[in-house]
């Protein structure tokens, strides 16, 4: 038997094993492409691996256009301005703060909604009381790839008039009720960073079936140019590169081969795990496609012998990097903590669910080995649950306040 790092044994990796270390395509196919593109000289502004990028995100999702961004973050602020959001837009807090940032950013108050506890997405049944006449839209989050409740929020907002678009940074290659993801609400933005399961090192993109939305956005993306000397909207620099494209492209072309992998060790993980008394992983068993981009485990206070935070801090000492995506919430981080100091009080599954999830190593570079090593980690820690929490109180008593 292993001793565990946190209690002075030696680290089971001796290099730290990252959630998000980036799947790679073709190397051969990415070079080339890079090859080609400095042959050409066309390195950016609308160039032919951007539009062939484009065209097989359309083919994918079966969406009409494709609008690529240089990364999602700027994707969300570019779609909610084209929206014409303003006010306050609802959001769920349980997400990535570029979900709440893209809107605070050009002043539009993100007010946070709750999760529901089971799916850890947007929970519909609390939208209404949060609405106000200064509400303009709801952005639902596709929280790990998983759809949110789109028919019960879209039911919602037609009632009030509001506007709905998608954060589905995490979504790409899922499915909702037999509908790929992106051909729901106004648009939803995919996230294409280094560290998605396809990526183009940075990059992301709005997907939408309007077209005047779509054309509107290509404008704002390129400065609000629509001809050489023309400018028709406020607009940014928000395009994505030809090198990205590039990258992107052999990723696209590995996609199928990147989610067996993910599959496998999301199957894996659950075949160890699930002998653990306290820990699950979400589930993705559901009629719709999935990803399976993200090995997520639920720690249960009431039965696991380590918390959450015990079992990261254990894990980090072995040298596995897991995360606490995405604790504490928007609403603890600033500026919205500041903002809004009691919005915790409207969110209880929030606080709680974030307390206790957990992200793992998964993709490309993590074999089987690794994920056999990673449970033997948790199931021998949570087996020696004193010595571990000793071990912590000793490493916190002398680490500097
Ligand atoms: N909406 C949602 C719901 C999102 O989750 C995100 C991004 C966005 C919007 C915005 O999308 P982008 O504007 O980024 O396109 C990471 C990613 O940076 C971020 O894209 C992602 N979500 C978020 C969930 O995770 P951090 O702050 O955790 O990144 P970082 O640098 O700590 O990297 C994560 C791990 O990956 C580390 O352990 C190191 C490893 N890594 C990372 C990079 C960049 C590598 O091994 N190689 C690499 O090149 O946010």
């Amino acid at each position: 038997m292993h001793n565990l790092a946190i209690a002075g044994g030696k680290p089971r990796f001796t290099e730290p094993l990252h959630v998000g270390r980036p799947n790679v395509g073709d190397r051969r196919q990415i070079l080339q492409r890079i090859e080609g593109l400095i042959e050409r000289r066309w390195f950016t502004n609308d160039g032919p691996l951007v539009r062939e990028f484009e065209q097989k995100i359309c083919g994918i999702t079966g969406v009409k256009h494709c609008v690529t961004m240089c990364n999602a973050t700027v994707a969300l602020e570019i779609a909610i301005r084209a929206l014409g959001f303003r006010g306050e837009v609802i959001i769920p807090s349980y997400t990535f703060v570029a979900t709440a940032h893209a809107l605070q950013w050009q002043e539009i108050t993100p007010v946070f909604a709750d999760i529901d506890a089971a799916t850890l997405n947007l929970d519909p049944g609390c939208l209404e009381r949060l609405i106000t006449p200064r509400t303009t839209g709801i952005i639902g989050v596709h929280l790990w790839g998983r759809p949110c409740n789109i028919k019960d929020v879209e039911a919602i907002a037609k009632r009030h008039n509001l506007k709905v678009m998608y954060d589905a940074a995490h979504a790409f290659g899922c499915s909702d009720g037999g509908k790929m993801v992106g051909n729901f609400g106004e648009c939803e933005v995919l996230s294409f960073h280094a560290t998605k399961f396809i990526n183009s090192f940075e990059g992301g993109a709005v997907v939408t079936n309007n077209s005047e939305l779509a054309e509107k956005m290509r404008f704002m993306r390129n400065f609000g140019f629509s001809d050489y000397d023309r400018v028709s909207y406020l607009g940014t620099n928000g395009k994505m590169p030809e090198v990205c494209a590039a990258m992107g492209l052999a990723s696209l072309e590995s996609m199928d081969d990147i989610i067996q992998v993910n599959l496998k060790n999301y199957e894996e993980y659950k075949g160890r795990l699930n002998e653990v008394a306290g820990l699950s992983l979400i589930d993705y068993t559901s009629t719709g496609k999935r990803n399976y981009h993200y090995v997520v485990v639920q720690v249960d206070p009431s039965v696991s012998t380590l918390n959450r935070d015990e079992l990261v801090e254990t894990l980090h000492a072995e040298n596995v990097l897991a995360r606490k995506y995405f604790w504490p919430g928007c609403h603890r981080m600033q500026p919205y903590k500041a903002l809004f100091p009691n919005a915790h009080l409207l969110l209880p599954n929030t606080e709680l669910r974030a307390a206790q999830l957990m992200v793992l190593p998964t993709g490309q570079c993590v074999s089987s080995k690794d994920i056999a090593e990673v449970c033997d980690v948790l199931s021998s820690a949570l087996g020696q649950a004193e010595s571990v929490k000793r071990a912590i109180a000793q490493r916190k008593a002398v680490r500097p306040a």
